[in-house]
């Protein structure tokens, strides 16, 4: 066995089972090697679209995922997809061919590049490929998780793999933590009469224990549940949950959140997406904060309780110490009257508003809220980034944390499809509902053709502004040309039409009886709705986006 087919078969045993890709001369073997191995690959038209499929996959389904190019340009094609899973730390390992000469057209600085993006960084050996595939699949799956860059070095894939395979003793098991002091935090849980838990992405990575673990700690000392936008759906159903803090909550979190008289963060790091930079939470409040990994506590602003440890342990641990305690407590503020306006007022559905769709442009807020109610409840949502991004995030109700997927690590527009259609392959009996904008759908238009092919269960809401409408609404008010940032109306129906999508314009809710229509067909075929929508207004949280460049 050479090299290449001894990564791609160890890869395999390590659970990669979807691998996603542009195949050149450089990625060939290690692919055909997973793939005889039982992994599926699911080719891209781009390697920026195969990032994001990965990336999308990974989040959903949980699971490791791969992402395989070709050396050089494969690898910068890609690039952007990889930052944004680096810094959301999807566990994703990139196969990298990597041309080793300085004088080869494919040259380029492989591991500068991944320490630059902050990825991890393994370049394989002939004489321990199994241990080098071993390491790159416990630091990509371990801890907080990581995006780890596999280099394999052209002349180093063709030669014999010089080790035995498996490597014995190869395992995932990271170091066994301590158990951290809790003390501070038990008695902080045990004083407060007003308190809020807000779940972060840590708390995503095993969502089911960590909503368990943290409902029941809740339940105990009469906490309201809250999360960031990237844990939306953790806590989905559960009568105290006031769905996202930050840019995105409604009047009434807002209301709660400030007044409570204790913040603990799950796995979240309190950012200024989650806190409206700070303003969320009131002076006066206690702050604790839980994450797994030390140089997060405390990061974004100055905390009163900080502990390092497993968030689902440390739950576990201040309900069964409360438990010991006996302490008999008041409910707190989960009286009979909370509950009934969390249920009255608790979504962005029952926030008043006026209507403003006409002349031919549909209000974003009507589309939202006729699409939650067309769609069916088993869904995922996966948003891009722009100006558009509130209405879906904030009307489109989901099932649970893996029903939502929000590539906003790096900010960048254009990852929203690929993401979806990752997210489709992971979780084929659901509906995918991928939520962008016209500008990010133009720039990542090209994968059309891999959601066409596969066939996949994928409902594209393009909300089309014929702008860049999040620069248009930051600039326009200071009376600055705007040119650069709009564009002709584009009929994207019929460019999907021409990828092999089925493709419909959207300008009054009525236009919505073709998404119904193609719901009940069985869906076999993706659709892109091309929702022409009104937009003279801009979006609260982009003010917030733009305080934060
Ligand atoms: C890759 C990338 N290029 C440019 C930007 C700057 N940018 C942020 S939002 C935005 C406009 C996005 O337009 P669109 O997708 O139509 O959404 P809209 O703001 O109109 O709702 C741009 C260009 C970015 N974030 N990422
Ligand atoms: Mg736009």
């Amino acid at each position: 066995m050479n090299v290449a087919e001894a990564v791609g078969k160890s890869l395999a045993a390590h659970g990669v089972d979807h691998v996603f890709g542009v195949v050149g001369s450089g990625n060939f073997h290690v692919t055909n090697a997973l793939i005889a191995a039982g992994a599926r690959f699911v080719p891209a038209a781009h390697e920026g679209g195969a990032a994001s499929m990965a990336d999308g996959y990974a989040r959903v389904s949980g699971r490791l995922a791969a992402l395989s190019v070709h050396q050089g340009p494969g690898v910068t094609n890609a690039l952007t997809g990889i930052v944004e899973a680096a810094k959301s730390r999807t566990p994703m390992v990139v196969l990298a061919p990597e041309a080793t000469s300085a004088r080869s057209n494919f040259f380029i600085d492989l591991p500068g590049i991944a320490a630059a993006i902050g990825a991890g960084f393994r370049r394989v050996a002939a004489d321990r490929v199994a241990a080098d595939v071993a390491e790159a699949c416990r630091c990509a799956v371990s801890g907080a998780g990581q995006t780890v860059v596999l280099a394999l070095p052209l002349d180093v894939q063709a030669q014999p793999a010089g080790e035995p395979w498996p490597a014995p003793g190869a395992s995932h098991a990271g170091a066994v933590p301590r158990a951290p002091e809790i003390g501070a935090l038990v008695a902080a849980l045990a004083a407060a009469r007003r308190p809020v838990f807000i779940a972060g992405r840590g708390a995503t990575r095993a969502p089911a224990q960590a909503r368990a673990q943290l409902t029941a700690l809740a339940e105990r000392c009469g906490a309201l549940l809250a999360v960031s936008a990237a844990a939306k759906g953790l806590f989905a159903g559960d009568p105290w949950y006031l769905d996202v803090s930050g840019g995105f909550a409604t009047p009434l979190a807002v209301e709660l959140i400030a007044g409570a008289d204790l913040i603990v963060a799950w796995g979240s790091t309190l950012n200024m997406w989650t806190t409206r930079h700070g303003r969320l939470i009131s002076p006066g409040t206690t702050v604790a904060q839980v994450d797994l990994e030390a140089s997060a506590l405390g990061i974004n602003r100055p905390v009163d309780i900080a502990i390092c440890g497993e968030l689902v342990e440390v739950a576990r641990a201040c309900a069964d110490e409360l438990a010991r305690s006996g302490a008999v407590r008041a409910p707190g503020w989960r009286t009979p009257e909370l509950r009934a306006r969390i249920a009255s007022e608790g979504r962005w559905r029952s926030v008043r508003y006026t209507d403003l769709t006409g002349a031919g442009r549909i209000d974003p807020r009507t589309l939202s809220i006729a699409l939650d109610d067309l769609l069916p409840a088993e869904r995922t949502v996966v948003i891009d980034s722009g100006n558009f991004m509130g209405y879906p995030s904030m009307f489109l109700n989901v099932p649970d944390a893996a029903g939502f997927c929000f590539t906003q690590a790096y900010q960048s527009i254009g990852l929203g499809l690929s993401s979806a259609i990752g997210a489709a392959v992971a979780r084929p009996e659901r509906l995918t509902v991928a939520a962008v904008g016209d500008g990010g759908f133009l720039m990542s238009v090209t994968e059309l053709t891999t959601a066409a092919r596969l066939g996949l269960p994928l409902l594209i809401v393009v909300y089309d502004d014929a702008a860049y409408g999040a620069e248009v609404h930051h600039f326009g008010p200071h009376g600055h040309a705007l040119d650069t940032v709009t564009f002709p109306d584009t009929d994207l129906a019929a460019i999907a039409q021409g990828f092999g999508c089925a493709g419909t314009t959207v300008r009054t809710r009525d236009d919505l009886a073709a998404v119904a229509g193609w719901l009940a067909g069985g869906h076999d075929q993706p659709l892109v709705v091309d929702a022409k929508v009104v937009s003279s207004q801009p979006s609260w949280w982009l003010e917030e986006a733009f305080r934060g460049h």
